[in-house]
């Protein structure tokens, strides 16, 4: 996210504490459907594990009953991102109702402790039909942007702020440190905890299966992209927000310790640029894995307007910030995964005709520095890219979505086409096709 804020190359931290508190206590047995960490490795059925995925933060809203035909959109999906070699899915869980403009409607939890069941039944379409095909999901339970209501609706629940939306007012800055709010007020994190609860012991609709039991759940994650504060956070945001990592996690593994649990971070871009607070809220041993997203365009290191004069910087940038954080993964002995990365259409443009030249070389070159990284044997467990637009077409020559229109993996706070792949980018699918292939002939 944060496409206004220019963020500088995240540096190597010297000196870090380097050493972690123990290996993290995740060990499976050989046949376990359910994905665990050894060794610093994700493993799946005694094998190692890596992730080939996208966004698809969405399903639930396509799986709903009451969205008719959107239920065969998913399942062609589905069919088209299997045959692609997707196997992993990473997917909003809940939204909350709020009366941001730029927000995804309906919603979830519609008020603390009201649900919307034909949501939740979207979810549990999504998760058997991920089941079906063999693909893992990574369910998120909460948002630190506006766009599915998130910490700000839950402030406005509990503190009675306002809804800010930054897409409105611009004040992003404000907006990330008004958030930050959300890690240390009682009864917003106690209704977090409820929603937690609610979707762990859930019973799914269509398969019968408890989601604390379902093995294709590969992580609860504890949201999008939390942030300690803004760019500037102060020792006291940044010590809140590493205790709550700690805290939830070893919630949600007490509620279900068969399921690893992953942050959503950003990474350096999302910790206020400061290495030894992403490995210090990363350390704890209920943290399965790493999760880092490289976002050029959205952090001023590349401009679509100008590609051949930023493209030699952006990539170098890309690349380091790529590798650094696999060498944070080494240090605390886990797993990371770029959760999220993409790019601009050619020119900037959001129209599905225009060429992604520039979008196919970069997820090219993001897929071959991951490659290597595994190769070499580095705990490098996989990709998401952003996101899946498939079939989805924007509804409005200006490219805005508004309630009842397809939905295409931009979420409703950024233009319909900005870094969605649709199914009709054949170059840019075969860049996908072909490093999903290569990912699972690694051998370490
Ligand atoms: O849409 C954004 C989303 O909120 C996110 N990260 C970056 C995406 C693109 O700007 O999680």
């Amino acid at each position: 996210m944060e496409r206004r804020t220019v963020l500088q190359a995240a540096g190597a931290a010297a000196g870090l504490a380097a050493l972690v508190a123990g290996a993290p206590a995740f060990a499976g047995t050989p046949g376990d459907d359910f994905v665990t960490v050894q060794d610093g490795r994700l493993v799946r059925r005694g094998r190692p594990y890596r992730v080939a995925g996208t966004n698809l933060w969405y399903g639930a809203w396509l799986g709903a009953p009451s969205g008719g035909v959107r239920r065969r959109r998913l399942v062609a999906e589905l069919d088209r991102l299997q045959a692609l070699g997707i196997n992993n899915l990473r997917v909003l869980a809940v939204a909350e109702k709020t009366a941001m403009k730029s927000a995804v409607r309906p919603a979830t939890v519609t008020a603390p402790g009201v649900y919307d069941e034909d949501l939740l039944r979207g979810l549990d379409f999504l998760m058997a039909q991920a089941a079906r095909r063999g693909m893992t999901v990574v369910l998120y339970l909460n948002n630190f942007w506006q766009w599915s209501g998130g910490f700000t609706q839950y402030l406005n629940w509990f503190q009675g702020t306002p809804a800010h939306d930054p897409n409105v007012t611009k004040a992003y800055e404000r907006f990330m440190d008004e958030n930050a709010r959300f890690y240390t007020d009682a009864r917003a994190q106690e209704a977090y905890r409820e929603v937690i609860a609610r979707i762990v012991r859930r019973r799914n609709t269509v398969t019968g299966t408890s989601y604390a039991d379902d093995p294709a759940i590969l992580s609860w994650q504890l949201a999008n992209e939390p942030r300690p504060g803004s760019g500037k956070a102060t020792p006291a945001q940044k010590q809140a927000y590493a205790a709550w990592i700690a805290a939830t996690a070893k919630h949600l593994r007490a509620l279900d310790g068969r399921h690893l649990v992953s942050s959503g971070s950003e990474g350096l871009a999302g910790s206020a640029r400061d290495a030894q607070l992403f490995l210090d809220a990363h350390r704890t041993p209920d943290i399965g894995y790493l999760t880092c997203h490289l976002w050029p365009a959205n952090w001023g290191w590349f401009d679509p307007k100008r590609p051949d004069a930023t493209w030699n910087g952006m990539m170098d940038r890309s690349r380091d910030y790529l590798n650094v954080h696999v060498d944070h993964a080494k240090t605390l002995g886990k797993p990371i995964v770029l959760e999220e990365f993409g790019l601009n259409r050619d020119g900037g443009s959001f129209d599905v005709k225009a060429p992604t030249t520039a979008r196919d070389r970069f997820y090219d070159a993001v897929f071959r520095t991951l490659e290597a990284r595994a190769q070499a044997g580095d705990p490098v467990a996989g990709w998401n890219f952003w996101a899946w637009g498939g079939a989805g077409r924007a509804g409005h020559p200006d490219h805005w979505w508004r309630p009842g229109d397809d939905f295409v993996g931009d979420p409703p706070q950024e233009e319909q086409g900005l870094y969605a792949v649709f199914d009709a980018d054949a170059s840019t699918l075969d860049v996908i096709g072909a490093a999903a292939r290569r990912l699972q002939e690694i051998e370490r």
